[in-house]
């Protein structure tokens, strides 16, 4: 196994605040940056925002604000985001930062210096919305942006080119040597044949407004947006000549949704392979969220507000519904009705309960305290395997499957109910049968640490509070009586879910 693992979340333009889209890239990363740390992996884990290009400045335009002004309030607001979410990011860079232009710079001299950037004019039709150009094609109508709905604007201008085209054969051969570059393996033959049919050149500079940063070898011309945010994954390890960058370069995976997926898995590699400069090994695709039925949208008045959301319902609820639906590569649907009820069968219900039911036993008949045994009979040992065995847990961490991993769990927790209530511990402690309730308990108490420990990626507050419910804050990763045993449960009974309704 790798020592290190290096994850990122795209940059987030700041033209408007974070919404779920945002929060639900940014908690994948999160659930799999946790899960490696508690498997003992020294992570670094990158996100941040996106700050230059042409939007940014007609949305400081529009808002009445300085534009410095502008961009620290929205940056402010996606740290706030991770804040309430609990998203456990090694470094949050900005690409207005000082440090961010400097290595955009070297790594364009490099590509420049390679023989890859030539002077041209361009003609095209251009979306704000994706700081992108279009073929009349893709367009809804001949006229309308597929993702932004909005019309595409007619732009002609001096510009530089990079040599996508040259790398054709080259990505082809990265991607044919690396089958699990692009997953799921479902968007691998969609890029793959992209690129086979072949690759123009890019227009990588722009002289119509001049919020990014500079082309260094004219002036008059700043970077196209996108070749600039692309290189925040650079800058982010503190540029290339550094500790960090020795350290964890390259990324072992790049969690990105479906809309930008040609930029990170074609224009990306490219301009590293031109940089000379490895390339990723993993690019991790998800799907798209609509809400109720509707694409997410200001005009409909749908956007999710992952502050609000928080506030509502706790932003474990939120990260628990985001990661329970998250079908890792296809669309999920946001219905708050589900959230409730998935809330209230998974989290209250199957959780929640439990823990309740065995803190009010052990104050019942053990005097507040988890019972150590060491004797199991075979059956209670078979039991005992199936809870301990957590290599589907981990193979599904580790090959990105994270939904599968979080009801691997689940099933474990569902288990665990159905075996308190075959056994009821509660008759043989009112039938003189102590040592029997004893050993269902304890065997049920070190299950519900072990799991939680399972739980802490997804569920980060809430799985600490399941382990003080026991008064067991061990957090050694096998399944072991000792840790749990002699604990003093919390002598009230505490409500770890509240049912939503
Ligand atoms: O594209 N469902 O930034 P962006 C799921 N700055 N995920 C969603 C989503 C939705 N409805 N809406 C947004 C940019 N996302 C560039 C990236 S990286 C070098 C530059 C998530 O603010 C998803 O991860 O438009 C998507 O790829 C990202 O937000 C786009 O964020």
């Amino acid at each position: 196994m790798n020592k290190t693992l290096y994850l990122t979340t795209p940059i987030y333009y700041i033209n408007g605040s974070p919404h779920l889209g945002h929060a639900y890239t940014s908690i994948i990363a999160d659930v799999i940056a946790r899960a490696h740390r508690l498997f003992g992996k020294d992570v670094f884990f990158l996100t941040g925002t996106d700050e230059h290009g042409q939007k940014i400045v007609e949305a400081a335009q529009k808002s009445g604000s300085p534009l410095a002004h502008f961009i620290d309030a929205r940056a402010q607001e996606f740290k706030e985001m991770n804040t309430l979410l609990n998203i456990s990011n090694s470094n949050f860079i900005r690409t207005s930062s000082d440090l961010h232009k400097k290595v955009v710079t070297e790594i364009i001299t490099s590509i420049y210096s390679n023989g890859d950037i030539y002077a041209g004019t361009y003609r095209g039709l251009y979306c704000v919305g994706c700081e992108a150009y279009y073929s009349k094609d893709d367009l809804i109508d001949g006229n309308r942006c597929p993702t932004h709905q909005q019309e595409v604007r007619e732009l002609e201008e001096d510009t530089y080119f990079f040599k996508l085209g040259k790398y054709q054969d080259k990505l082809l051969e990265y991607y044919e040597k690396n089958p699990n570059f692009i997953l799921p393996q479902t968007r691998f033959s969609e890029i793959y044949n992209r690129v086979k049919a072949g690759l123009d050149d890019l227009s990588i500079t722009r002289t119509s407004f001049d919020w990014g940063v500079r082309f260094p070898f004219d002036h008059k011309h700043v970077l196209y947006v996108w070749v600039d945010a692309l290189c925040n994954y650079i800058s982010g390890l503190d540029g290339i000549k550094t500790s960090t960058f020795a350290r964890f370069w390259p990324p072992d995976v790049q969690i990105i949704g479906k809309d930008i997926s040609w930029f990170h898995t074609v224009i990306w590699p490219a301009l590293l392979l031109s940089a000379g400069i490895s390339l990723p090994k993993q690019v991790l695709i998800h799907g798209w969220w609509t809400v109720e039925g509707d694409k997410m949208s200001k005009t409909l008045g749908n956007v999710i507000d992952p502050f609000e959301m928080s506030r509502e319902y706790g932003s474990d609820v939120f990260r628990f519904y985001l990661m329970y639906n998250a079908h890792m590569g296809s669309d999920s649907n946001f219905s708050l009705a589900e959230l409730k009820q998935q809330n209230n069968a998974v989290l209250a219900n199957n959780i929640g309960n439990l823990v309740s039911r065995v803190v009010t036993l052990l104050n019942q008949y053990c005097n507040g305290t988890i019972p150590m045994i060491t004797e199991f009979d075979p059956e209670e040992k078979k039991f005992i395997e199936i809870i301990k065995d957590n290599k589907k847990y981990v193979d599904e961490i580790s090959s990105y499957t994270i939904r599968n991993a979080l009801f691997d769990v689940i099933e474990k927790f569902a288990e665990l109910n159905k075996y308190i209530t075959d056994r009821k511990p509660w008759d043989d402690f009112k039938h003189s049968n102590k040592s029997r309730g004893e050993k269902t308990l304890a065997m049920i108490c070190e299950s519900i640490r072990f799991l939680s420990l399972q739980l802490d990626p997804f569920i980060p507050i809430k799985a600490q509070e399941i382990r003080k419910s026991l008064g067991t804050m061990n957090i050694n990763l096998d399944f072991d009586f000792k840790y749990s045993a002699g604990s003093k449960v919390l002598a009230e009974k505490r409500i770890l879910f509240a049912k939503l309704e």
